[in-house]
């Protein structure tokens, strides 16, 4: 591991208000596309990095959650109008440092920024109910509760998106954060985190801590601290289930956001010029790296081979490369880690005697000399008939995606819901029969009906998914719940001792 250097690319964690070295070593974030960039060197933190920053943030807690909620709420608004006037800059640090094309950054902070406006907005409402009582001179009333320090581990696919769906409303509930962003965006986190501060919680030192470093070495002392009160998560199933574990044990609420295995239908009566695109769009997007991602297409059998001709010749024409050039497309996969995993998955479906319509492997030197120091790989496209084969069962988060066919739409929507996940399904059909029947019986958290595929969520909406990509919670619209806890409040002015359930009858 690398030590520390009086290099500008250097960066450290923020607890309590100041910038802070880390003890020990320190990691890379390199660009993803080229990597003999190097974005930034960031403090590997361990468990007392940790625990000092859940400290801070507990230290911060009494005075934070005493702040009226539209003063909360007008730091968030500030912090959207600074992305604003910032929002080249992050966008270009976003592609360097993600992979994503600019186009696609640009749309990460976009979404940060409706984020931070739709959760601003929340803070002039924030309501509760008031209500009757069964007794004489008495009501009762709701009101949302702060929990104290919240912990929030978000992944690096939307770097700045998804910290804003997490830090937004647990700042706005009143509760006081430690951040753990991902190792492989932790300079975008940083440039989130310094919009924050400069909209306004600079003022508030320890009610915004970020830690940075990996999953066992800081995620878990955080998920274990004993003040913490409340976790957060986005990633991958497997991590999302030992916090999951962790946090049970010691009764603490989390909520967790995994992975996903989206279908999009396509129906025989669909345009399918519209069709390719839409399929295109949602599996090639990203990089397919959305938990959204459209990773299996399920197509009506009397379109079948059209479709499939046009997806391919579509797929084959994608234009991959850096994401910062003009034109281009598709970038890289995040890390080395995540390439190997897609080859390795191409190694599952031929053994699973699955057919390659294209792509299949990363560009060869030769091929692409320009994209030999990226992780690059080829869209690609498999026909695999069979739904249950693991490549239709499992994510890979990769440019992959499966083409199966359906008899009908019963058929269609059979195989949509045979897999664990359920975040995003689509229906792609002109006919509002179709879309209807697919609206009530589609497993997931989000469906789209008409002409989009899997991805693409707005920030005022639920986002969320059933079955194993989650465990109940919203976020978006349905963030405040994550983030507060409700308190009934009972008030009786009778000045007598009334007895409920005992004295009315
Ligand atoms: C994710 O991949 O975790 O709906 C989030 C979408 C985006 C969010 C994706 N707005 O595809």
């Amino acid at each position: 591991m690398l030590q520390p250097s009086k290099s500008p690319l250097r960066h450290s964690n923020l607890i309590n208000g100041e910038w802070m070295s880390a003890a020990g070593d320190y990691f890379e974030s390199r660009n993803p596309a080229h990597t003999d960039e190097v974005i930034g060197i960031f403090p590997r933190s361990g468990t007392y990095e940790s625990s000092d920053a859940v400290l801070a943030a507990k230290a911060a807690y009494p005075k934070w959650r005493l702040v009226p909620v539209p003063a909360r709420a007008a730091i968030l608004f500030k912090a959207a109008e600074l992305m604003r006037t910032d929002k080249e800059q992050l966008t270009n640090l976003m592609t360097r440092e993600m992979g994503k094309n600019l186009d696609e950054s640009k749309g990460d902070v976009q979404e940060a920024i409706d984020m931070c406006e739709f959760i601003a907005g929340e803070g002039r409402r924030f309501y509760g109910v008031t209500t009757t009582s069964e007794l004489p001179n008495k009501h009762a009333e709701t009101r949302r509760m702060p929990m104290g320090v919240a912990a929030l581990i978000t992944p690096w696919n939307f770097p700045i998106a998804i910290p804003s769906w997490k830090i937004a409303p647990a700042l706005l509930c009143g509760n006081t954060v430690v951040f753990k962003p991902a190792e492989d965006t932790p300079a975008c986190a940083e440039a989130f985190v310094r919009i924050l501060l400069e909209a306004g919680l600079d003022k508030y030192p320890g009610v915004l801590n970020m830690v940075h470093g990996y999953g066992p070495e800081v995620g878990e002392p955080l998920v274990n601290h004993p003040d913490v009160a409340l976790v957060s998560f986005t990633g991958s199933s497997e991590v999302g289930k030992m916090i999951a574990m962790q946090c049970a044990s010691k009764f603490k609420k989390y909520s967790l956001e995994m992975g996903g295995k989206n279908a999009t239908i396509v129906m025989d009566d669909a345009d399918l010029e519209l069709a390719v695109n839409a399929c295109w769009w949602g599996a090639f997007g990203t990089c397919g790296q959305r938990c959204t991602a459209s990773s299996r297409l399920i197509v009506h059998e009397k379109v079948l081979d059209e479709f499939t001709k046009r997806f391919v010749e579509r797929t084959a024409a994608t234009r991959v490369g850096n994401g910062l050039e003009p034109g281009i497309e598709v970038g890289p996969l995040i890390n080395k880690r995540a390439l190997e995993k897609i080859i390795r998955y191409m190694q599952i479906a031929r053994d699973e005697g699955v057919h390659l319509l294209c792509g299949g492997e990363p560009y060869s030197r030769s091929e692409r000399p320009d994209l030999a120091k990226g992780y690059f790989f080829k869209p690609t496209v498999l026909s695999a008939p069979d739904s249950k084969m693991r490549i239709n069962q499992e994510e890979m988060f990769g440019p992959v995606t499966a083409i199966m066919p359906a008899k009908d739409l019963e058929d269609a929507i059979r195989i949509a819901n045979g897999v664990p996940y359920g975040l995003s399904t689509a229906i792609i059909t002109q006919n509002i029969r179709n879309g209807e029947i697919a609206k009530r019986d589609l497993e997931s958290g989000i469906t789209y009906v008409g002409s989009c595929s899997t991805t693409g969520a707005e920030v005022h909406l639920p986002f969320g998914g059933t079955k194993q990509t989650g465990n109940g919670h919203r976020e978006g619209l349905g963030a405040l719940d994550i983030f507060s806890e409700q308190k009934t409040i009972y008030v009786d002015f009778s000045g007598k001792m009334q007895r409920a359930q005992i004295d009315n009858q």
